[in-house]
């Protein structure tokens, strides 16, 4: 099944929650998180890949006891090893992102230290739950990565990051089948939940490109320069 956009209106919706004062020139910070095991290491795979010959992207990871994350698009080589960092959040994952951003603040700062100027940075949260959101002091938008192994339920359960994200992604529609997930019912109740915030239906087995992200991301970045030149 090809991906696709339930919400075809890429500035159809009003920003609804305060946004961090980008100064010109820096670097647009995208959040990726969502539930353990949704796709969101896998995601930000493919976004490197897609993007790293045109713009300068780097990538923070966030995980609970290990740098498990890092490791992986290391040893993929999505980017050279400068561009990839880690935070190693203890217990509270979410707490990292949305609480004490203290150590992901300086994580970037030390990305931006280490390479030329940065287009795009990405920051994956450590996957625990449906609650978990950043703040908007580490991040400019953030994308909400649940799959469809989780249950065609999860849609409608809501939540902040189903909810309010500024783009919800339903990965693995190759399982669908498998699972005995239903993609329509899952579709109608995002689409229900969001109020017309995009959602996208995916699957990075197959389409590797991960497109309709990559234009959402495309779009956000153009966005962002016209802001700010
Ligand atoms: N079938 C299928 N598997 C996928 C897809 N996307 C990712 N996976 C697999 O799902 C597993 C988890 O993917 P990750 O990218 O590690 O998930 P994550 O959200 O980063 O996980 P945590 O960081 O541990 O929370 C991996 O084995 C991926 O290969 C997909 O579209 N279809
Ligand atoms: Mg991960």
């Amino acid at each position: 099944m090809p991906p696709h956009l339930i919400d075809g209106e890429p500035h159809g919706h009003h920003h609804d929650r305060p946004r961090r004062d980008r100064r010109p020139g820096e670097a647009l910070r995208v959040g990726i998180g969502g539930p353990v095991g949704s796709g969101k290491t896998a995601l930000v795979a493919a976004l490197c890949r897609q993007l790293r010959d045109q713009l300068s992207v780097a990538v923070l990871t966030n995980d609970i006891y290990t740098t498990e994350d890092a490791d992986f698009l290391r040893r993929h080589a999505v980017l050279p090893d400068e561009r990839i960092t880690a935070v190693q959040t203890g217990g509270c994952p979410h707490t990292a992102i949305r609480d004490d951003i203290t150590a992901n603040l300086d994580a970037i700062d030390d990305l931006v230290a280490a390479n030329p100027p940065l287009d795009l940075i990405l920051v994956e949260s450590g996957g625990d739950n449906l609650t978990a959101t950043f703040s908007t002091g580490l991040i400019d938008v953030q994308i909400f990565v649940i799959d469809v192994a989780g249950g065609d339920k999860v849609p409608r359960k809501g939540g902040p990051g189903v909810t309010f994200s500024d783009l919800l992604v339903i990965n693995k529609t190759d399982l669908a089948p498998l699972v005995g997930a239903d993609l329509e019912v899952m579709r109608t109740d995002a689409e229900r939940v969001r109020e017309g915030r995009p959602t996208a239906m995916i699957s990075l087995t197959d389409d590797p490109a991960a497109s309709t992200v990559l234009a959402w991301i495309r779009e956000q970045l153009a966005e962002a320069a016209a802001v700010t030149g």
